[in-house]
């Protein structure tokens, strides 16, 4: 197993999945032995590089992950959840916070890129343009970009922006993996129609992945380290 998981399995993940064991059968595992079975073990992050508008992308050997989503919407929060740390990507209740592209070094075997938001509302044309470049620019020029995590908020439709920024990201040949944020926001029963509702309005394909997630309660993170696992093993 490369990299940075299973440090605490109390079986190969290897083993559960060849043998197609169900979730409520891993759960029922956890539950005995009080322990994640799917645990990504972080040892090591730190802030790497920030790119700023003129800056030249790094010349990465590791393969990245990028989360992209509006002002505001949590992606420096699940960047904080999935690295276990309260605050190394900067959080912020004002939208905008983050306006560079920020490259966590995880354990020396992958980065998570941290997009600058788009959507802020007060940020003048001149920036909106920049920030439009950059992030163009990053899809189109990283070699070693290997998935791109979409996120919006599960209490509202996407935006137009979100529709487009999916849309730019399929057109640059990737599938991304939405994530739904704020799950805690709201109540049980509205979680299947807003999940609904985020699939039709950006247009999703079938085999599209949403997941819910909250970085106030941690729902999701096990979904969303499977598929980091998945992509460290080089099967995306
Ligand atoms: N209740 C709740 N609040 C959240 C969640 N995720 C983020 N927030 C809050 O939403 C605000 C914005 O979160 P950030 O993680 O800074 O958002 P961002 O997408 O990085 O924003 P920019 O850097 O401006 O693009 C902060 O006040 C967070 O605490 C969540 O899952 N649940
Ligand atoms: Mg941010």
């Amino acid at each position: 197993m490369v990299g940075i998981v299973e440090e605490n399995a109390v079986l190969g993940d290897g083993v559960f999945r060849l043998s197609g064991i169900s979730q409520e059968f891993l759960y029922y595992f956890q539950s005995i032995f009080g322990e994640r079975i799917w645990r990504m073990v972080i040892k090591q992050v730190s802030l790497e590089t920030v790119c700023g508008v003129t800056s030249k992308l790094p010349d990465t050997q590791l393969p990245e992950v990028a989360f992209a989503g509006k002002s505001n919407v949590g992606k420096s929060s699940l960047i904080n959840a999935l690295m276990n740390r309260k605050s190394l990507a900067r959080t912020s209740s004002q939208p905008g916070k983050t306006q560079t592209i920020n490259f966590y070094n995880v354990n020396a075997a992958l980065y998570f890129v941290d997009l600058p938001g788009y959507g802020y509302a007060k940020a003048n044309e001149a920036v909106k343009a920049q920030w439009g470049k950059m992030v163009e620019r990053y899809l189109h020029k990283s070699g070693q970009l290997k998935q791109v995590f979409l996120l919006v908020d599960i209490r509202h439709a996407p935006s137009e922006n979100d529709r487009i920024m999916y849309d730019w990201i399929t057109d640059s040949g990737y599938q991304p993996v939405i994530i739904a944020t704020k799950l805690d926001k709201i109540k049980r029963s509205q979680l299947q129609g807003q999940l609904k509702q985020i699939r039709s309005v950006l247009g999703m394909k079938g085999d599209d992945i949403i997941i819910p997630f909250s970085s106030e309660t941690k729902q999701g993170r096990d979904e969303i380290y499977e598929l980091l696992d998945a992509v460290l093993e080089e099967k995306i």
